[in-house]
């Protein structure tokens, strides 16, 4: 139990034991992998009262499996809401929500920078259904305030940013949104609720995707919605059960409940490693600029320490040679991965602006900040040595 909340465990414990109780039932130490796709039920009336929702129990795993069902309630422990789901990707999660809260009308303010496939599924589908989007530099929540309107349903952003790693002030931008009655949405991959819980700085729903820190081993493709029961209830029925069918195996939950028995340590190691990453990065020459909230030289520092536990394992970096010597040195590294993707055990690097940010037109990603030459890095759990010889060795063939 933690000292100052008697009543609550801990983070790391509520990780590992939420929600599955090993008394109940055979006595495993670890939850079944439930493998069906349907439910018997005992009567009829009981299969048309589960389907009124009038009766509580499952009915086909494309709205729930007891596998699914508890790391449901796992995310939304750890993300402190009410009720969470979980979907077959983080592009899912995204997709299953808004596709739900929103109508062809309303509109929703995104910040500049998003992650490539959010900034396609906002501006080639949903603006394709009538939604409006717009975005505009919500790391000046006054530029918030000065664009909502009564159209305005939705406020979508990340914090950090992937990949130029701007943040956002939650915070702020929550009660401007709350007073307009828009929904504050927050994609905490990059954070994970270890580093950061929007809900309990005013955020209406969170989004992840449980593919990166959540799994953790780079094994599997899942997402995460975590909020309110009720609307939560809807997006459910509509969002994944009607719209996307993004549902997620209980395989693979299972595979996500192990990792997130782990995510307080790695998060710590993740977080310790890219601090070093970044203070290596930032003494070097042919460094132009090194993006990493926590560094000294980070220009939203304050926001970061006062919103973040720890700066977090992702860290971006420009070098003065621009693109041509960021791809010399990503082909350079030996040791650390040339991939997509971040949270792994595996440190990785990737060029935004020719992978994950290359759905831009490159006239976008001037627009939306994302530098060409941005290298981007997700610190793994290696022995932090390794990681800066191995960039010290490829910065020196750049
Ligand atoms: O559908 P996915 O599980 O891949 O998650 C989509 C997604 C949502 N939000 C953020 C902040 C993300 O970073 C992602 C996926 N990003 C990977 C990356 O940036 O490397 C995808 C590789 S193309």
């Amino acid at each position: 139990m933690t000292r100052n909340n008697p009543g609550r465990k801990g983070f790391s414990t509520r990780a590992i034991h939420s929600g599955y109780d090993p008394y109940e039932g055979p006595g495993a130490l670890n939850p079944p992998i439930y493998l069906s796709s349907t439910y018997t039920f005992p009567t009829v009336e009981d299969g048309s009262a589960r389907f009124a929702g009038e009766q509580e129990g499952f009915v086909y795993s494309r709205t729930g499996n007891p596998t699914t069902a508890l790391l449901e309630q796992r995310i939304a422990d750890l993300e402190g809401g009410e009720a969470a789901l979980v979907t077959a990707s983080g592009m899912g999660a995204t997709a299953s929500l808004l596709w739900t809260l929103l109508a062809p009308g309303d509109e929703l303010i995104t910040d500049k920078t998003l992650y490539g496939c959010t900034f396609g599924f906002f501006n080639h589908g949903l603006a394709k259904f009538g939604v409006r989007i717009t975005h505009i530099d919500l790391t000046d929540p006054a530029k918030l305030e000065a664009a909502i309107n009564p159209e305005t349903k939705a406020v979508f952003f990340e914090s950090p940013a992937n990949p130029n790693m701007r943040l956002v002030d939650i915070a702020a931008v929550a009660r401007i949104a709350r007073k307009h009655g828009a929904k504050v949405i927050v994609d905490n991959t990059y954070c994970t609720p270890y580093l950061q819980r929007p809900l309990e700085l005013g955020a209406d729903y969170v989004v992840h995707s449980a593919t990166k820190y959540l799994g953790g081993h780079g094994d599997l493709i899942a997402g995460a919605i975590v909020g309110p029961k009720e609307p939560l209830s809807q997006v459910r029925i509509y969002g994944i059960k009607d719209m996307t069918g993004a549902v997620l195996s209980s395989q693979d939950a299972f595979l996500v409940l192990r990792g997130l028995k782990t995510l307080s340590i790695r998060m710590e190691r993740h977080s310790e490693n890219a601090h070093g990453i970044a203070e290596f990065l930032s003494s070097q020459d042919k460094v132009a600029v090194c993006h990493y909230p926590g560094l000294s030289t980070f220009p939203q520092r304050e926001l970061a320490e006062r919103q973040m536990k720890l700066p977090g394992g992702m860290v971006a970096f420009e070098l003065k040679g621009g693109i041509e010597a960021g791809r010399r040195f990503m082909n350079a590294l030996q040791l650390i991965r040339r991939a997509v993707s971040l949270g792994d055990a595996e440190s990785l690097a990737q060029h935004p602006a020719s992978m994950t940010h290359s759905f831009y037109t490159p006239e976008e990603r001037r627009l939306h900040l994302i530098e060409e030459g941005l290298v981007r890095i997700s610190a793994g759990l290696e022995d932090l040595e390794d990681l800066l010889l191995d960039i010290s060795q490829a910065m020196e063939k750049t």
